[in-house]
């Protein structure tokens, strides 16, 4: 075959490539060890010796131009692909959004974090616990010894017979308490999770929130934790609701009280409901002195409260699972700022 046609037919076909696939064939069959030029070199032993170096370097000259051109063709069509693939995934950046709705702040938090800074604006600090505790602080520390009837009042998650997921915060009080070895002022408040065998309801759910409170100090009297829940209640509820205080048992304080707030048919005396949010009282001298307090020369007040159930009368809630589903459509309606 003619030099010059072989040229020809190579740019006549390189015209035709659309893909590197097709560019690599090209350049097999052209310069490949069975390629076109790699044949037609072979044919240079017929020739007379003093045709064979014009002869060769022209078969070279052809295998460069057609090597380079390669090259050359190959970026384009890398440049090529990518333009395309650039193209066909514009973002349109003019198109309107698309709108997710957000939640909103979960009142439940919203009240806990009421709650302390309430409380750190009379001179409070946060204390925590551990949520999986030791009978011994769940329980035994509190006055209530193991088999005492009271424990039954807190069906109990055990994980261990000496370990259980705490049914209440006040265990809390009395890690605090030996904390500051037997020397006042306390003033405490512990927020977190307890757990108790209970049968979920709309009031009830196993697994709940609790704040707790705890001053010891010298000269601390029934009148000061009386004084401190109505300020709380005041502050949580404004004059709407009614409050009702009952006597009641807690082995770790006496005497107790239990508060109850108007839920349901709060203008009839006759039906009206009540929902429970706390339970307080003194603390035990017992209690006291099991901590390392002097119970001649210290006495304190303690409570514990629902928050859940707080935030259900504050804010018309009617089942207590709607705090744990989070459903969107539930925390949106508290789509504001905290304190409003
Ligand atoms: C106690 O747990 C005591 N430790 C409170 C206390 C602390 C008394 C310090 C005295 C001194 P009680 O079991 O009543 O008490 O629970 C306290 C509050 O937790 C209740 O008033 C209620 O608001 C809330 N609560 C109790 N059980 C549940 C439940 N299953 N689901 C939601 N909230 C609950
Ligand atoms: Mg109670």
């Amino acid at each position: 075959m003619n030099l010059e046609n072989i040229k020809k037919e190579y740019q006549q076909l390189v015209q035709e490539i659309t893909n590197e696939k097709e560019l690599y064939d090209l350049r097999v069959k052209f310069l490949g060890k069975k390629g076109i030029l790699t044949e037609i070199m072979k044919g240079a032993k017929d020739l007379l010796p003093e045709e064979r170096p014009t002869f060769g370097k022209l078969v070279n000259e052809i295998k460069e131009y057609i090597s380079s051109n390669i090259e050359e063709t190959k970026q384009i069509l890398i440049e090529k692909a990518i333009a395309e693939k650039l193209a066909s995934e514009e973002i349109d950046v003019t198109l309107p959004a698309r709108k997710y709705s957000l939640g909103g702040m979960n009142p439940l938090n919203k009240v806990i974090e009421e709650i302390e800074e309430l409380f750190i604006t009379m001179g409070y600090s946060v204390a925590e616990g551990p949520e999986v505790e030791t009978d011994k602080f769940n329980f035994e520390m509190l006055n209530l010894p193991k088999d005492h009837p009271a424990r039954d009042m807190q069906d109990s998650f055990y994980i261990t017979n000496e370990l259980l997921m705490r049914t209440q915060t006040s265990p809390v009080q009395a890690r605090e308490m030996l904390k500051a070895e037997g020397k006042g002022p306390i003033k405490i408040i512990c927020p977190g999770k307890v757990f108790r065998r209970d049968n979920d309801d709309a009031t009830h759910s196993h697994q709940f929130t609790q704040i707790e409170g705890l001053v010891v100090d010298k000269n601390i009297t029934f009148a000061d934790l009386k004084g401190t829940l109505e300020y709380l209640i005041k502050s949580l509820f404004g004059e709407n609701k009614k409050i009702r205080l009952r006597p009641s048992f807690f082995p770790f304080t006496e005497p107790s009280v239990e508060v109850d707030i108007s839920w349901e048919n709060e203008d009839d005396e006759e039906s009206i409901k009540w929902l429970e949010i706390l339970g307080a009282g003194m603390v035990h001298p017992n209690v006291l002195e099991m901590a390392g307090f002097d119970p001649n020369e210290y006495s304190g007040f303690a409570f514990g409260m629902g928050p859940e159930r707080i935030a259900m009368l504050k804010y018309g809630i009617t089942d207590i699972r709607s705090f744990y589903t989070n459903d969107v459509r539930f925390l949106e309606q508290f789509n504001n700022t905290r304190n409003d």
